[in-house]
């Protein structure tokens, strides 16, 4: 509480220097100010369980599609938020004086200014000295500065990471090749080449998490299709989503470069131009015809840029589809006749190549027209939970449908077929429904547990497994370029082939917790993976550290732009 007040203080204090008749107008404008940047984050923190930062405000091109979802997060009483601005407001009218203090002069107010100046000083010495990993944690952040401070905080990364690129040197690399090298794991050659020159479809399942795999509601399968190709497949159960504030084009980042996003804003928004070393760009110079499907605006995440970077030579958006409003729900065209118009262009695909296809319809706040449900809503006070069932297995349908029609086209014995979550679709604020559905207390245990997402991956002519040690989205790609007989050519990843002899159960995410196949570490705590029961800190302290230098040399990359200095 003190940090909030201190900043408070300082600036509601310097409408001490105004003119008396201007001090009122002072602190009703800065009322406002700081109230709106308290409600918009409140609201942002409703569904993303995070803050806005900086980057993610210069994202205000995409806010336009966002509002179907932003007036899901509103409610009515939020009024009491202003209230402290109403208050100044009526006490402006009504008795000014009550809210003007004798203006006080520089002169005066020397020994003030000079403390103020002193406790900032201090306050940003702290910031600059707060321990780094602290700086991927916002959660804990935050709980340290304060919102208010938190902005200058990130006002000084700002200028920090923006600066990089210049600064940059070749020699970064050697650091990093060091550290990756440190963890490097051989991949697996009984699936070297396995599935050479075939086909391959990723697709990513609009914020399916692994919860409702195997599951049912009322006596029926939840996704009664992922769970009868999970039978034929490798499906990890123990698959981590990794993303930051990109969400889906952070998990397409992931999956195609095997580096982790960036924890301030989304790179596709804020590092398009960047030199990457991608994996259908690895593809097409190996023969690949590339392409993605998404049935939206083709500039928002910057995809339209940012897809012919990472080597997408085709991209079919919102204009390459006939949507109407019969088709469409929520944020747009509704999966089945998304998959089902894709296919025309996919058969005309020249062979091999790699695709990635986007699905949307389960996606916050998860409106469904009462037809298109494949299963009844959950019944819970929160009517987000409740509709995020039947959004689920409606996309679950569209997959069959994808399948279906991959098999009548041919396609489906040569093609590799990915499937991925890309990244949570229950927001903390709802877990306290939630727990009605999985009939357990989400602690800080359960809660990491369920940032685990599906991965599928059918490879024809394989029966596949259930694989269960801990991965996350940063392995797809090495496992991909494995299989398909591909040599990892000296590329910085920061995954490992998920089906190598040696790997070891571990993921990293975004905000610095660590999982492994014995021990998670999140939120400054050790716990066992086996059964949540606390260890002491120093048994995390490996895993914490290799999260860290994970993040820290991922994020030099991307700031750096290094991959200028790659030689290929
Ligand atoms: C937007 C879609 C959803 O095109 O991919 O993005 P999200 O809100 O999940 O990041
Ligand atoms: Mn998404």
């Amino acid at each position: 509480m003190l940090n909030p007040l201190l900043f408070l203080f300082s600036v509601f204090s310097l409408g001490l220097f105004f003119r008396e008749r201007f001090q009122p107008f002072y602190f009703i404008l800065l009322s406002l100010i700081l109230t709106s940047l308290l409600y918009a984050n409140v609201v942002y923190y409703r569904e993303f369980t995070d803050i806005i930062t900086l980057p993610m405000l210069m994202m205000s091109s995409n806010a336009g599609d966002l509002s179907t979802s932003i007036f899901a997060l509103i409610n009515w009483y939020d009024v009491v938020y202003y209230f402290a601005a109403l208050i100044i407001s009526v006490l402006a009218y009504t008795r000014p004086q009550s809210l003007t203090i004798n203006r006080i002069t520089f002169q005066k107010a020397k020994p003030a200014v000079i403390t103020l100046l002193v406790m900032l000083t201090v306050t940003f010495g702290q910031m600059r000295t707060l321990d780094e990993a602290y700086s991927f944690d916002r959660n804990h952040l935050i709980q340290t500065l304060g919102l208010y401070n938190f902005y200058i905080y990130d006002s000084l990364l700002h200028t920090q990471t923006t600066a990089q690129p210049a600064l940059s040197e070749e020699e970064d690399w050697n650091n990093i090749k060091k550290h990756l090298n440190n963890g490097e794991v051989p991949p697996a050659t009984h699936m070297t080449g396995i599935a050479e020159d075939m086909n391959v479809i990723v697709v990513s399942l609009e914020s399916v998490e692994s919860f409702v795999i195997g599951e049912t509601l009322h006596g029926e399968e939840i996704t009664p299709f992922l769970n009868e190709l999970i039978n034929n497949s490798y499906y990890f159960d123990n698959f981590y989503y990794q993303t930051g504030q990109g969400k889906t084009s952070d998990a397409e980042f992931i999956i195609n470069n095997s580096l982790h996003p960036l924890g301030r804003g989304a790179v596709f928004l804020t590092h398009y131009d960047n030199e990457f070393y991608a994996l259908p760009e690895i593809l097409n110079s190996n023969g690949y015809t590339t392409a993605v499907f998404h049935a939206n605006d083709e500039t928002f995440y910057n995809r339209d840029i940012m897809y012919p970077n990472l080597g997408y030579e085709n991209y079919y958006s919102f204009s390459d589809y006939k949507i109407s409003l019969h088709n469409s729900v929520g944020w747009g065209m509704k999966d089945i006749d998304f998959v089902e118009q894709s296919m025309d262009y996919l058969t005309e695909l020249p062979e091999p190549f790699y695709t990635t296809m986007i699905t949307l319809t389960n996606h916050f706040p998860y409106d469904l027209d009462e037809e298109d449900h494949f299963i009844e809503p959950f019944d819970s006070d929160s009517s987000i939970v409740n509709q995020y069932f039947p959004t689920v297995r409606y996309t679950d349908e569209a997959m069959r449908i994808l399948v279906n029609n991959l098999k009548e086209a041919g396609l489906y014995e040569n093609t590799i077929i990915v499937m991925y979550g890309d990244h949570y679709g229950i927001a903390n604020s709802h877990y306290e429904e939630l727990r009605k559905f999985l009939g357990r207390e989400i602690d800080l245990y359960e809660s990491v547990k369920l940032e685990r997402v599906p991965l599928i991956i059918h490879i024809p002519g394989m029966e596949g497994e259930k694989i269960s040690t801990v991965s996350g989205q940063i392995d797809v790609m090495p496992t991909l370029l494995n299989i398909l007989g591909q040599p990892d050519e000296g590329q910085a990843m920061f995954g490992t082939d998920l089906f190598a002899e040696e790997r070891e159960g571990y993921a990293v995410l975004r905000d610095g917790s660590v999982v492994t196949d014995e021990l998670i570490f999140s939120n400054e705590t050790c716990l066992s993976y086996a059964d949540g029961s606390e260890f002491a800190p120093e048994i995390c302290e490996d895993i914490r550290e290799q999260g860290f230098n994970d993040l820290y040399y991922s994020d030099k990359i991307i700031y750096g732009d290094l991959f200028r200095f790659l030689s290929q």
